[in-house]
Order: C-alpha cells, then sequence, then structure tokens
C-alpha cells in the first residue's frame, strides 16, 4: 500500500506510541493461543497506559468482550481492527473545513507555560502561507523575557509578518496589529499570549481583556480560540485542557509534542471526554511539523504494526 507522505509523518512522529501499542500486543498474541479473560484486562491496562483514560478503555473492552468469544482462538489482527474502528466511530466529528471567510480571518493561541504555543504558531503561520495566504503574527506575549524575540524567529521562519510593542500591554499590542491587518487587508492574524495557569487570575482576566479588544476591532473575532496542549503531559493534559476551557471559551485544541510520548492516546481521551476537537496536532519542532487532526489516519498510525 502507497501511503501518503503526511501519513508517513504521521507514523513517524507517532513512531513511541506505535512501538508501546503494538509492542504490547504482540506479545500477547504469541502464537494461535484462545482469548482469555486475562489477556482482556491485559489490553484494557495497555489502552490505559496509552492515555485513552480508565472509563473508555472499560468500554472498548467490554465491547471487545462482546464481540469475540472467551477461550476461543483469536488473531491479534483481528483484535486490532476491531479496537481501530471502535476508537474512530467514537470520535468521529464532523470533518472541520478549513474555511476563512473573514477577513482579517482571527486566531488566538491561548495555554499553560511551554505547552507549545509560539512554536505551534510559527507552523500554522507556514501551513496558511503555503496556502497563498498573507498571514500577520502579533506578539502578545509581553510578559516571558525573550517571548518576543522567539515569535520573531518564527516569523522570520515562516515568511509571516510580526507586530511587536516593546514594554506594552498585550491588548494594546492586540489593538494596533488588528486595526493595520484590517487597514491592508490581511487574510490570516495569529496572536501569540504569554503562558498561563488557570488559577492566575491576573493572567486570566488579561486574557478576557484581550478577547475583548479582538472582538471590539473585529466584530466576529476571535475565529478561533486555540488551546495548545502538550501530550508529554499524560492526563494531566486532560485536566488543564478541562480547566483552561471552564474559563475561557476554546474552540479547539492544537495537540503538541504527540511525537515525543508514547502515550498518543491522549488525543482519544480529551477528544472523548471534553468534547473539543482536536483540530492541529504537532509532530516536531520544525515549520512542517503540522498536521490537520484526522481521526482515521490518527487511529491509523497508532496501531500500524512496525516493520521498519
Ligand atoms: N518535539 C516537539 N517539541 C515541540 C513541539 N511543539 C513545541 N515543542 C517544543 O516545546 C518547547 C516549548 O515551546 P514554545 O513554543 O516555546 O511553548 P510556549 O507555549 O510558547 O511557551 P511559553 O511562551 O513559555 O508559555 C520548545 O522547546 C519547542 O521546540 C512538538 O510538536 N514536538
Ligand atoms: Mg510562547
Amino acid at each position: 500500500m502507497i501511503f501518503s507522505s503526511a501519513l508517513n509523518r504521521l507514523k513517524k512522529g507517532l513512531s513511541r506510541s506505535r512501538t508501546h501499542f503494538t509492542n504490547r500486543l504482540s506479545k500477547l498474541f504469541t502464537g494461535s493461543v484462545p482469548l482469555t479473560e486475562e489477556m482482556l484486562e491485559e489490553i484494557e491496562e495497555i489502552l490505559i497506559s496509552a492515555d485513552i483514560g480508565v472509563e473508555l478503555s472499560t468500554r472498548i473492552i467490554d465491547g471487545l468482550r462482546k464481540n469475540f468469544p472467551l477461550n476461543q482462538v483469536v488473531e491479534m489482527e483481528s483484535v486490532v481492527e476491531f479496537l481501530k474502528s471502535d476508537l474512530v466511530d467514537r470520535m468521529r466529528v464532523d470533518q472541520h473545513h478549513d474555511v476563512i471567510m473573514a477577513r482579517p480571518h482571527v486566531i488566538l493561541v491561548v495555554g499553560v507555560n511551554g505547552t507549545g504555543k509560539t512554536t505551534s504558531i510559527g507552523k500554522l503561520a507556514h501551513h496558511y502561507i503555503k496556502e497563498g495566504k498573507q498571514v500577520l503574527l502579533v506578539a502578545g506575549d509581553t510578559f516571558r523575557a525573550a517571548a518576543i524575540e522567539q515569535l520573531e524567529i518564527w516569523a522570520e521562519r515562516s515568511g509571516a509578518e510580526l507586530i511587536k510593542k516593546a514594554a506594552a500591554d498585550p491588548s494594546s499590542v492586540v489593538y494596533d496589529a488588528l486595526q493595520s491587518a484590517k487597514q491592508r487587508g490581511i487574510e490570516v492574524v495569529i496572536i501569540d499570549t504569554a503562558g498561563r495557569l488557570h488559577t492566575q487570575k491576573n493572567l486570566m482576566d488579561e486574557l478576557d481583556k484581550i478577547q475583548r479588544v479582538v472582538k471590539r476591532v473585529i466584530p466576529g473575532a476571535p475565529h478561533e480560540t486555540v488551546l495548545t496542549i502538550d501530550a508529554t503531559t499524560g492526563q494531566n493534559g486532560l485536566i488543564q485542557a478541562r480547566q483552561f476551557s471552564e474559563i475561557t471559551p476554546v474552540d479547539h485544541l492544537f495537540l503538541t509534542k504527540l511525537d515525543g510520548t508514547a502515550k498518543g492516546g491522549i488525543a482519544i481521551a480529551i477528544h472523548h471526554n471534553l468534547d473539543i476537537p482536536v483540530k492541529y496536532i504537532g509532530i516536531g519542532e520544525q515549520l512542517g511539523d503540522i498536521q490537520a487532526f484526522d481521526v482515521e489516519k490518527y487511529v491509523e498510525a497508532l496501531f500500524e504494526v512496525r516493520n521498519d
């Protein structure tokens, strides 16, 4: 079978998760063995340890139990096929169409410190610029030292423009940037923000203020509020996503660092538990290491038996 290069890159990015899943499953299914209760428990354990979450893993195993009689010989491939289609069915949502209607289309990127906001903004800029769009980045992290320079580097790499303002209040930078984008007919504006925890009231208030300024300058904006979640933080990522989305409106997630975890199941857990779709995934530190989240491809890559 010929895979698209995007799928190959996704598989490479998810190679740790894949090894984790398939190695453990293959150990269970050596030779033709009848299915036992212990094997079902072990499969459940594999799912849980891959960050899919206890509740969902239990449901999946209940389904397996109904479909595969105990004490009968079962092939690993049929179990894997069952798991794949079960996961895909559970996570299928309306596919997001990447339609950009408004001009400027405003994307606000928020999240906890170090989860990959600035890097993901560089990747998003690259993605839109490849589509021929004009992209403006806004240095709305005026909090952390060197944050502006970091965004500047991503602007250069991707070919996006940048609006920054030294020692300014983030909402004032955002205001200036949006005015300028409006006047110049820029298509996509992506706003970087400082890392914050849901417990930091002053910083969460600041985010509110940014949202208000955006709305005031461009009614209907932000068109997307994206929350970055670091996949390597496992179930903590799920907690973060829940806490954050309770305080500020979040349209979808950018799940970062999936290349750095053996537990790729967190995408499934977040989808299942929070009903906030994962729109993008990050699978590396380079500009091109971004993919639109595609449930089928993702599950396929997660379970692919390694032969490389
Ligand atoms: N492997 C890998 N690393 C990533 C990915 N996305 C981001 N990183 C790394 O994660 C680290 C933090 O990324 P930043 O983009 O600075 O995160 P941030 O959320 O902007 O951080 P603050 O502004 O400090 O809150 C950097 O070392 C990035 O290279 C990814 O998809 N894969
Ligand atoms: Mg940053």
